[in-house]
């Protein structure tokens, strides 16, 4: 089989072949362990010089990380990708801080990966690039000459037209898009919001099989909603010796637990959420002293200033909330600034009676199907979940809400903690089916069968 480069953003540390983070580390991770391969991206360091460092091999997989300058650093990552691409591409048009300078730095790196995957490429290597960080990262190959098969899966959504159309530089962006082969997406909406875009406004013809002819290129497009590895997620979080701060959790709890895990962003809803559970206490005060909120939250990209706003209004709000209800005895809500490993949150998943999932817009959201594998399928917890996140749309046995509908949301909680026995289970075993249909081996699989050409 022709040999698998990976590029994407970061290259997550690993250690004897497992990532410490899941996600994207996960499934790349998965892709590149059965063949072996190269994984390419930013080191997470800045310094002066940018300079490529030695490849370092961790079982079948070589790794090539490169550091950026701070000015790169500045209008690729902080700049462009998470200052419009991030925000629009999640439908909030209003965090959009659009710059030339930004954007030029942008197509700048996504030069500087594809000058530096280019000399490692050989003839019949294939390439699968992920996420927003690298839309032009196919053109910038292709004007040095690469006409390998290049896949780039989006993890992200892809908004409609409209909403694209915000982004000045939107038409430079799709044509981008269209110099790779494949392109992956996690739901069939964010993949007809595309299409819709080529069609209508790059003068794009569908060619038939998910295939669209536009700038002279062919360009395949598919749907791969990423998945978890059920069974191992199951086995984590019953495993004893995973179980100390699970116990020590339980011990603290008065009865029952809702819990969030989130990396602390405006799209996860939170703020939302917060006064969602402010809205459960006011309206369903037959739960007080028995129930706790804990809201896992750790700080990502801490040096763009939406996200310090973000972290300061949600301190806030946690202390209003715990102080118009908390009593002596009894902390409604917890807030955890802080991450933790996997062996150590899959038992709490296990440990919590309900799971607030409720983005404003997601493209997938692992911890939804996390929270679902984690569950003991004989005394199953309560998934509710925004419908705006990629996931809805295979965990339709979900309680379902709307995360900008309060009084909805507290509702779901209420009917979350009272449901009967008999339809957690119904409704769980309809979602561990479709999860383990779609998992994610199958995400890796179809997506790289697809990019080589290949019957999947
Ligand atoms: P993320 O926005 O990072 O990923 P998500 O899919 O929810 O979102 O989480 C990724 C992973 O991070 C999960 O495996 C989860 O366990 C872990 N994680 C999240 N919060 C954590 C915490 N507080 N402590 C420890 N671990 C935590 C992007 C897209 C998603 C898409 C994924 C994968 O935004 O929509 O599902 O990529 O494609």
């Amino acid at each position: 089989m022709s040999r698998l480069i990976v590029v994407s953003n970061r290259v997550a540390p690993i250690q004897e072949g497992e990532a410490t983070a899941g996600g994207l580390a996960a499934g790349v991770l998965d892709a590149l362990k059965g063949h072996g391969g190269v994984w390419f991206g930013w080191s997470g360091e800045i310094a002066d010089n940018a300079e490529p460092q030695p490849a370092r091999e961790v079982g079948p997989i070589t790794l090539f990380t490169i550091d950026l300058s701070r000015t790169d650093y500045d209008q690729y990552y902080r700049g462009f990708a998470n200052g419009v691409l991030w925000p629009v591409l999640h439908y909030q048009i209003g965090l959009e801080k659009y710059d030339r300078a930004e954007f030029a730095g942008y197509k700048r790196v996504n030069d500087l990966f594809a000058r530096s995957v280019a000399k490692l490429m050989r003839p019949d290597d294939v390439v699968w690039a992920h996420d927003y960080h690298l839309l032009f990262f196919a053109e910038s190959l292709r004007n040095l000459g690469v006409t390998n098969r290049l896949g780039l899966f989006l993890h992200i959504p892809f908004p409609g037209p409209g909403t694209l159309r915000t982004i000045p530089c939107h038409a430079e962006l799709v044509r981008a898009m269209c110099h790779y082969d494949l392109l992956g997406f996690q739901t069939e909406q964010d993949r007809a919001a595309f299409l819709d875009y080529a069609i209508r406004w790059s003068g794009g013809r569908m060619i038939g099989d998910g295939a669209i002819a536009a700038f002279d290129r062919v360009v395949k497009t598919g749907v791969y909603p990423i998945g978890v590895h059920v069974d191992e997620v199951r086995a984590q979080a019953g495993l004893a010796a995973n179980r100390r701060v699970a116990t020590r959790l339980r011990a603290t709890l008065l009865d029952w637990l809702i819990l969030s895990v989130d990396r602390l962003d405006y799209s996860k809803g939170l703020r939302q959420r917060f006064m969602a559970y402010e809205r459960f206490l006011q309206d369903y005060p037959n739960w007080h002293n028995n129930v706790t909120f804990m809201q896992i939250a750790p700080p990502s990209r801490g040096d763009i200033d939406t996200y310090q706003e973000i972290r300061r209004e949600l301190e806030g709000e946690a202390g209003r909330i715990n102080g118009r209800f908390a009593e002596v005895d009894w902390v409604p809500l917890r807030y955890l600034n802080k991450s933790f490993p996997r062996n150590v949150l899959m038992p709490l998943y296990a440990e919590a009676q309900a799971c607030l999932v409720t983005p404003l817009r997601d493209g997938m959201n692992l911890v939804a199907k996390e929270y679902v594998a984690a569950q003991n399928p004989a005394d199953p917890g309560v998934l509710i979940l925004s419908q705006f996140a990629g996931a809805a749309n295979e965990l339709e046995t979900a309680l379902l809400v709307n995360p900008y509908d309060e009084e909805g949301m507290a509702a779901a909680m209420d009917q979350a903690i009272a449901m009967p026995i008999e339809e957690r289970q119904e409704r769980h075993a309809a979602m561990i089916k479709v999860m383990k249909e779609n998992s994610l081996e199958r995400w890796r699989d179809r997506f790289q069968a697809d990019l080589r050409g290949e019957q999947s």
